[in-house]
């Protein structure tokens, strides 16, 4: 077929250095992007195949989120915005690795085995961050999609999340909102200014937030939707990469994984500032003390906020619908007994990885979802919204409960439900600070979290390592637990748990306890277990 020799004319110009083997992991493909030409080529090729046998767009997004600037990575997006399945990812894999060679036959074969009409049109849209290959592996990308005749839509520089949101949207025919940036922005804003009209005489303290911008696209992306916001919030940002490095000593993972603040920032005691990552998927707060503590508000904070707004709305409206929280092996321990024995909402605990927390997600009329690295989302069922939306047309609703109906009508507008989105969560935190006339210090009091500390092993065979219960206990290596539960008699109110990283060749440590010495010892012990 024509189409197969375009594929293998454009490939030679993207060729796999021979012997080179990637897997397509929790977060796509990432690693150094000089390793990731040829990849980015095939992820083309077969987006285009997926969208054929889907007979809907698919997204592509370069980005290596909160790696090194040097790093790049791709994801695949599915037709309604969310993760493609395994089945695909293995496919992702098989075509990353055939030798160059091979590929026509690997791509073939994927063709065979999904019955995939090649007549079928199919489309495509790219994404890419701010780091400096990213433009040429999106080409790479493009090429790709075009060897196949794919139509491709290139939306230049914009966040994961918006990628995700203009799949979603041009999939829905709209019916989830325009699929341009600035009809993201104009959806997010309008239902942002819809709900602080709710919150009375805000100072100008109140509507300040600073915001760091981890020197990659979020900052670009906040700045952009700062003009839709009407003076409702205003940010000062720092790290907007006109000096700083990607990622460098700042962005959330370093805030979460170092607790202490980014460089590059002016943090004036008591003032809410916030951090995305490099693809802002992901945000996470903090403030100073008076006394210079640093108060770190994760993902965990995050979730018990948007809950609680939630299930208050949800009383006042007078609606029975079942709310749950997702969370992995992360939260911390405090989060999880205050929501399931304070709050009493149901709370559920998922592998690490946000398809597995999305799809948890999705059993539930409401599902608060969040990684404790602030990574998360809300998602509302279609029965959900239809009651929500019924609840606020129909003129018999007393005022109240109507308030309250609206309420959650621009709660779901401000929500990004298609995946974790920074500046979607910022904006409905922001929301609900105000709503509920919340400081940032009362809304890190709600529960204090168990002093804890996160470490990573390099190990010869990080897969000799299986857990189970969402990940909280091993299996292997033989004795390891057992090892691990005796570490933790020691400790009072401890909890520790090991596992392999999907997307880094090492072992993730995690241990808390009642104070941070015992967390960080706690950590150090079951490090040297894992060897
Ligand atoms: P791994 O490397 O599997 O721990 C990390 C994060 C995940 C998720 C993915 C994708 C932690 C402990 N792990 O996964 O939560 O965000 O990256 O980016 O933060
Ligand atoms: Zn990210």
């Amino acid at each position: 077929m024509a189409q197969f020799h375009e594929v293998s004319k454009q490939s030679s110009l993207h060729p796999k250095p021979a012997g080179l083997d990637l897997q397509y992991g929790t977060a796509g493909f990432r690693t150094n992007a000089k390793q990731l030409d040829h990849i980015m080529f095939r992820m083309g090729l077969l987006a285009t195949i997926r969208s054929k046998k889907t007979k809907a767009t698919i997204g592509v997004m370069v980005t290596a989120s909160h790696n090194p600037e040097e790093d790049n990575g791709v994801k695949l997006v599915d037709p309604m915005g969310e993760m493609v399945t395994p089945t695909w990812e293995g496919y992702a894999t098989q075509l990353a690795n055939a030798e160059q060679e091979g590929l026509l036959t690997a791509l073939r074969d994927i063709i065979e085995k999904e019955a995939v009409n090649m007549s079928q049109e199919a489309g495509v849209f790219v994404g890419k961050d701010t780091r400096s290959s990213s433009s040429s592996l999106s080409q790479a990308v493009i090429d790709g999609v075009s060897a196949l005749g794919g139509h491709c839509k290139d939306y230049g520089l914009v966040t994961t999340p918006q990628l995700h949101y203009m799949v979603c949207c041009h999939n829905t025919q709209g019916k989830y909102g325009e699929a341009t940036v600035e009809g993201y922005y104009n959806k997010l804003c309008q239902a942002f200014i819809q709900l602080t009209k709710n919150a009375s005489n805000r100072t100008d303290d109140q509507k300040h937030l600073s915001v760091d911008g981890a020197n990659g696209i979020g900052a670009l992306k906040v700045r952009e939707m700062e003009r839709h916001l009407k003076q409702e919030l205003k940010i000062s940002l720092f790290n907007d990469g006109s000096k700083g490095k990607l990622n460098h000593h700042c962005g959330a993972d370093f805030v979460k994984v170092q607790q202490k603040p980014p460089t590059g920032i002016k943090l004036n005691p008591g003032e809410r500032c916030c951090s995305f990552d490099g693809d802002a998927d992901r945000i996470v707060y903090y403030y100073t003390g008076s006394e210079g503590h640093f108060h770190l508000l994760d993902g965990d904070k995050i979730a018990t906020l948007i809950s609680t707004f939630l299930k208050e709305l949800l009383t006042q409206a007078g609606l029975h619908l079942k709310i749950a929280v997702v969370q992995t092996a992360y939260a911390n321990g405090s989060s999880t007994h205050y929501l399931e024995d304070i709050m009493k909402v149901i709370v559920r605990c998922t592998k690490t990885g946000v398809k597995h927390l999305h799809h948890a997600a999705q059993q539930f009329d409401i599902g608060v979802y969040f990684e404790a690295n602030g990574h998360g989302t809300v998602l509302f069922s279609k029965a959900a919204e239809e009651k929500i939306q019924h609840l606020a047309e129909d003129p018999n609703t007393d005022d109240s409960r109507k308030r309250a109906a609206l309420l959650l009508q621009n709660t779901i507008n401000v929500i990004n439900q298609t995946v974790g989105d920074a500046l979607s969560d910022m904006l409905l935190i922001e929301a609900i600070l105000a709503i509920k006339d919340l400081t940032i210090q009362q809304w890190d009091a709600i529960y204090t979290d168990l002093p804890n500390r996160q470490l990573k092993v390099k190990v010869a065979d990080r897969r000799v390592i299986d857990t189970t219960d969402a990940e909280r206990r091993a299996v292997s290596p033989a004795g390891l637990q057992e090892a691990i539960d005796s570490l933790v008699k020691k400790y009072r109110q401890a909890r520790s748990f090991v596992r392999p990283s999907g997307t880094e060749d090492v072992v993730r440590v995690y241990a808390e306890a009642e104070t941070q010495e015992s967390a960080d010892t706690l950590a150090h012990e079951v490090s040297l277990a894992v060897y």
